[in-house]
């Protein structure tokens, strides 16, 4: 802590403890305030000089339970803050620099997409430590700003060596997943969606985490059997409707332009924050559009709705009822359109009110 604040009762008195209390408190190089607490009214206030014995100062009288005196309190806490520290302006690592893991099974092209992002003549590219110990974490300078891609296993180096301690590069994915701010999923167009991919799929969901899907090695796919391996991607990857699919050799070098715009697009939805007005409007159009489904005879109304937070955005509804899975994807859909929320997972959560 930074400030401590001793409570004793008006009501009790200063008793043995208190001292022994005291005596700590005094002892931790720490700014000390004392409280008197339940000081309900002006003839109790003369009894909080009892408690001045401790050594603490002047003591506060303070109602804990109808706020009376509180307001002194917080404003000598506040004195007693350390002055803010300096925010250097260059220098240091920044921490707060976009994030992107690019994660997938061994050998899907990983390390050759990176070589090629990173490779990129226009490219100005430097490194810094990784969030992880003995990691280096690669920053990207684009026109509209710098872009930091985490280091995970076998991402860096080409080498076969280190994809071998395949359970470990699976963690060290995982763990780069909840680092991070967006994800490039990558998948080998030839070998489709596995299993596995499917469950890293759901954890970059869960986490939060922006996602755009990046189909490698399209050059290896026949133009004729091209629909069917992407519908195989809708199929498998449904739940991340959301999510871009971009097909990209990055081998080839096809249409690896659209890999740091996509990015781009899922930082700013990652981020997008909705105007209150704004929601509220959609939320009643499309209430008028399909009303909520009856639910036990009663018609479940929403009166209220608001961006609680972002990254990824997060969203409260106040209904007089709860709603059903389908019309909270219904409503997802609709918000998504609304503002163009893109590659990013949103939140919706519920609280129940009376109308
Ligand atoms: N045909 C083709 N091969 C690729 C492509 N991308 C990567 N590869 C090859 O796939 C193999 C595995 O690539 P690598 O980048 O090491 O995969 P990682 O294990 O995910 O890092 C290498 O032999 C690459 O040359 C691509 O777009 N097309
Ligand atoms: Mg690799």
């Amino acid at each position: 802590a930074d400030v401590l604040v001793m409570v004793v009762d008006v009501m009790v008195g200063v008793l043995e403890q208190d001292s022994a209390i005291a005596r700590i408190l005094q002892r931790a190089g720490k700014p000390v305030l004392l409280v008197v607490n339940k000081v309900d009214d002006e003839k109790r206030e003369l009894e909080i000089w009892t408690a001045s014995s401790l050594g603490l100062g002047v003591p506060f009288p303070v109602s804990a339970i109808h706020g009376r005196g509180s307001g002194d309190v917080l404003d000598a806490v506040v004195a007693e803050l350390p002055p803010e520290p300096e925010v250097p302006d260059t220098g240091g690592p920044d921490d707060h620099l976009f994030a992107i893991a690019i994660v997938g099974r061994p050998n899907v092209g990983k390390s050759t997409l990176f070589n090629r992002i990173v490779g990129d003549e226009r490219s100005v590219v430097h490194d810094m430590p990784g969030t992880t110990r003995d990691t280096i974490d690669t920053v990207v300078e684009t026109p509209e700003g710098p872009l930091r891609f985490i280091d995970t296993a076998g991402m860096r180096r080409r080498s076969r060596v280190d994809e071998n301690a395949e359970y470990y590069s699976v963690v060290r994915a995982l763990q780069a997943v909840d680092k991070a701010d967006a994800a490039l999923l990558v998948i080998d167009a030839q070998q489709g969606v596995s299993h596995q991919d499917q469950r890293l799929g759901e954890r970059i969901d869960a986490a939060g985490t922006a996602i755009v899907i990046v189909l490698n090695k399209w050059d290896l796919i026949a133009t004729e059997d091209r629909p069917q391996v992407l519908a195989d991607v809708y199929d498998r990857l449904g739940f991340l409707s959301y999510a871009p699919v971009l097909k990209i050799s990055a081998l080839t070098g096809r249409s690896l332009k659209d890999v740091l715009p996509a990015l781009r697009q899922a930082e700013e939805a990652y981020h997008a924050r909705v105007p209150t007005a704004a929601l509220n409007k959609v939320m009643r159009e499309l209430q008028q559009k399909h009303p909520p489904p009856l639910d036990r005879k009663h018609r479940t109304r929403i009166l209220y709705a608001t961006q609680g937070a972002s990254e990824p955005p997060t969203f409260t509804i106040f209904a007089t009822r709860p709603l059903p899975p389908s019309y909270l994807r219904y409503i997802e859909r609709s918000l998504r359109e609304e503002f163009d929320l893109g590659p990013t997972p949103i939140k919706i959560r519920v609280r129940q009110r009376a109308s």
